[in-house]
């Protein structure tokens, strides 16, 4: 749950990347990292052992003062892969608000990926995060490698389930700042409804995404941020 200090006036919003190991998690927040301002942007913490694999997690904060004078401090999470992690991907999707998915796209991957959503499914129900309502949105990774799964399969995903549905290429930077807005304005959605962000709190939708967007050089406006349909 976003935790506010009505004290500072600030808040902070708690954003995972979940997804099995290997899938472009921590390259997901690296590129993030990578287009921010050198001079303005927070420490990217990883927490990872030699074989590139995360043990822990990584961390990257974001933030921005809103007009109405609220500080809005946004934490991106990554959790590790590997199925053995269970107790720390338990641990760090506690209070979170909302979940980018990392799938990836190669058919020899299909079981690993399902294997993570069905345990994300099943801590998302022991962490109640599902009766708080707290948004999905899914990314299918590695769209350049051969042997992947069709966009036309990834459109019959995304028109089947709730969540939005974004392909990428991480370690390209593509996809990445659609995944994250589109993430970002799910979870303002849920947020509104949860603890009035915009109502009750002064950070209404627009000046959210743009702030976010901006960040990362990006122009919200001219971005896909409910994925394909
Ligand atoms: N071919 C390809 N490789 C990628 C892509 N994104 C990430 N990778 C590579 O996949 C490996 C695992 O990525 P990483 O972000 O560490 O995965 P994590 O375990 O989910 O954090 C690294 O070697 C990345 O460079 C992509 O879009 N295409
Ligand atoms: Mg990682």
């Amino acid at each position: 749950m976003a935790q506010v200090d009505f004290q500072h006036r600030e808040i902070a919003i708690k954003l995972v990347y979940y997804g099995p190991a290997m899938s472009g998690k921590t390259t997901n927040l690296q590129q993030i990292h990578a287009r921010m301002d050198p001079r303005r942007r927070g420490r990217l913490l990883t927490l990872d052992t030699k074989e590139d694999r995360t043990l822990y997690f990584d961390l990257l904060p974001l933030a921005f003062k809103s007009a109405s004078g609220v500080t809005c401090k946004v934490k991106l999470f990554t959790v590790p892969g590997q199925v053995i992690h269970n107790t720390t991907r338990k641990v760090v999707l506690q209070g979170c608000d909302g979940v980018a998915f990392i799938a990836d796209s190669q058919i020899a991957e299909t079981k690993n990926n399902n294997e993570a959503f069905a345990t994300l499914k099943q801590n998302w129900k022991e962490n109640r995060l599902e009766a708080e309502g707290i948004p999905i949105v899914i990314q299918f990774n590695k769209r350049d490698l051969p042997r992947v799964r069709s966009d036309d399969e990834l459109k019959r995903i995304a028109s089947r389930g709730q969540e939005p549905v974004f392909p990428g290429i991480a370690f390209k930077g593509e996809g990445v700042a659609e995944t994250f807005l589109g993430l970002a304005a799910a979870t303002w959605e849920s947020l509104e409804k949860r603890i009035g962000l915009g109502n009750k709190h002064g950070i209404p939708r627009p000046e959210f995404l743009q702030s976010l967007g901006k960040q990362l050089g990006a122009d919200v406006d001219q971005l896909n941020l409910k994925g394909l349909a």
